[in-house]
C-alpha cells in the first residue's frame, strides 16, 4: 500500500534514452530538461548493463540534486530502490505492480504502463500513482505497437483511478489535444532529446500544456 496520495506534477514528463540523444549526454538532456521546465525525468535504458544504468541514473540524480524534480527509473525496479530513485516505472511485461510496490517502498512514485481495457480494470489506486498510456500517436520508438489515437486515449483515461500521462509521438503540434482528452500530463521522448534545442522545446510543451488547460476551464 502507499502512505498517501502523492502530489506528482506530471505535467511535463520527459523520457531520457542515452541511445537516443542526438549526439549529446544524458547529463546534458537532463539538465537542459530541468532548465527548460520539465516537473518529472525518467531514465530509459533497455540495452545497458545494469552497472552501466546505475552510473547513469547517479548523473541524473546530480543534475536533479538541488531541485525538486522527481527522477524515475524504468523497468529496474531494484535499482530505483538501490539508488533512491523517487520512483519507478513498470510494464505490462515487468513483475506485478504489488511485488514493485513492496520493493521501493510505500513513500516512492509507482508508474505502470496501461493501454488497454484490461489494463486499466486492475489498476488499483493503493498502489500505482500513475499510468502511462500510449501511443497515442505514431513513434519511432515503439515503431511495431498499436496506436491508439486520441479518442481512444481519451476513452480510457475518462474512468482511471489514478493520474494520466499520455505518451507517444507527442509533439509541440498535438500536445494540446492530448491534455484536452483528458491527461493529467505528456511525456515525451525524441521531441525533447532530438530537439535542436531541448531546453526550448520543453518550454514550449509547458506553454502549451498551460494553454490546453486554461481552454478547458
Ligand atoms: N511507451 C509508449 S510510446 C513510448 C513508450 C515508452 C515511446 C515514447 O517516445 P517518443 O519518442 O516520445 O514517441
Ligand atoms: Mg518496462
Amino acid at each position: 500500500m502507499k502512505e498517501k496520495d502523492f502530489s506528482v506534477d506530471l505535467s511535463i514528463y520527459v523520457i531520457i534514452d542515452p541511445n537516443v540523444c542526438n549526439g549529446r549526454s544524458i547529463v546534458e538532456i537532463a539538465q537542459r530538461s530541468l532548465d527548460g521546465g520539465a516537473s518529472i525525468i525518467q531514465l530509459r535504458n533497455k540495452s545497458d548493463p545494469i552497472d552501466v544504468i546505475k552510473d547513469q541514473a547517479r548523473s541524473i540524480q546530480c543534475v536533479l540534486t538541488d531541485s525538486s524534480i522527481p527522477f524515475i527509473i524504468n523497468d529496474h525496479v531494484e535499482l530505483a530502490a538501490e539508488v533512491d530513485a523517487d520512483g519507478v516505472h513498470i510494464g505490462q511485461g515487468d513483475m506485478s505492480a504489488v511485488e514493485a510496490r513492496k520493493i521501493i517502498g510505500k513513500d516512492k512514485i509507482l508508474g505502470l504502463t496501461a493501454f488497454t481495457k484490461e489494463h486499466y480494470s486492475f489498476i488499483s489506486s493503493d498502489i500505482i500513482d500513475y499510468v502511462g498510456t500510449g501511443p497515442v500517436y505514431p513513434t519511432l520508438t515503439k515503431p511495431d505497437k498499436n496506436v491508439l489515437g486520441v479518442d481512444k486515449f481519451a476513452k480510457l483515461a475518462k474512468d482511471s483511478p489514478v493520474p494520466v500521462v499520455g505518451i507517444g509521438g507527442i509533439t509541440p503540434k498535438n500536445v494540446m489535444a492530448v491534455i484536452k482528452a483528458g491527461a493529467n500530463g505528456v511525456a515525451m521522448m525524441r521531441a525533447v532529446s532530438e530537439a535542436e534545442n531541448p531546453e526550448q522545446e520543453v518550454r514550449d510543451f509547458v506553454n502549451l500544456v498551460k494553454e490546453a488547460r486554461l481552454a478547458q476551464h
